[in-house]
């Protein structure tokens, strides 16, 4: 897929903004799962269907679901990330993980996340990735060195610990006691 414009990415991260964190100043409000008509949308960012549907189509992590309602209408949410302050329900089903998952943090975290566990912080939940390479990706998101944590989901949810995996294949929990948590790399 050919990689998005700058202007598409920009495009892409001004609907993050709206759909995950401030809906308001785009003047939108989202339904209780995080859903707003498509046109909408494409009314208050001044944008057309085709070029929206570019961003979603070509979103290198697929962060946007469109679908279309029994009313008829097309809806857009962001498939996770969302702020606290922003009160969404994914309503997700409950999901088995994979006996690991893993996390990307930077490393000047690691004292603190070794302590406090694996929290939330501004949103919904902790997100975890499937896989090493994903994670080391999360956490170069921040500059410095990363590290990449183990999580024993498995045995975490063995306990009754839920998990929940997002339409864009993303792990999320509400916390990550430290107990479950090793450092897996160092340095990558
Ligand atoms: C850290 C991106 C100290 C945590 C990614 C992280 C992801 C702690 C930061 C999604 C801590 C929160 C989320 C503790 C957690 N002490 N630090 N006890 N507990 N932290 O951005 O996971 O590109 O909210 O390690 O790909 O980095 O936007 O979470 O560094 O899926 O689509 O607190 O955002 O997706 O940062 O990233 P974030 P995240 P998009």
């Amino acid at each position: 897929m050919t990689p998005l414009t700058r202007d598409q990415v920009r495009l892409s991260k001004r609907i993050s903004l709206v759909l995950r964190h401030r809906p308001e100043t785009a003047g939108l409000i989202l339904d209780a799962n995080g859903w707003v008509p498509v046109d909408t949308l494409l009314t208050a960012l001044g944008v057309n269907r085709a070029e929206l549907d570019v961003v979603v189509a070509g979103n290198d992590k697929s962060r946007f679901a469109i679908v279309t309602g029994p009313d008829g209408v097309d809806r857009i949410r962001a498939s996770q990330g969302h702020s606290r302050r922003v009160a969404v329900d994914l309503d997700l089903p409950p999901s088995d993980p994979p006996a690991e998952l893993f996390h990307g943090t930077p490393r000047a975290n690691l004292d603190s996340i070794l302590r406090d566990g694996l929290r939330p912080r501004s949103r919904h939940h902790v997100h975890l990735s499937a896989d090493v390479p994903t994670a080391l990706r999360v956490g170069h998101r921040r500059s410095g060195d990363v590290v990449v944590l183990t999580v024993a989901a498995g045995v975490l949810a063995g306990q009754g610990h839920v998990f929940h995996r997002s339409d864009n294949g993303v792990w999320l929990t509400t916390s990550v006691p430290p107990a479950h948590l090793s450092v897996k790399r160092t340095n990558p």
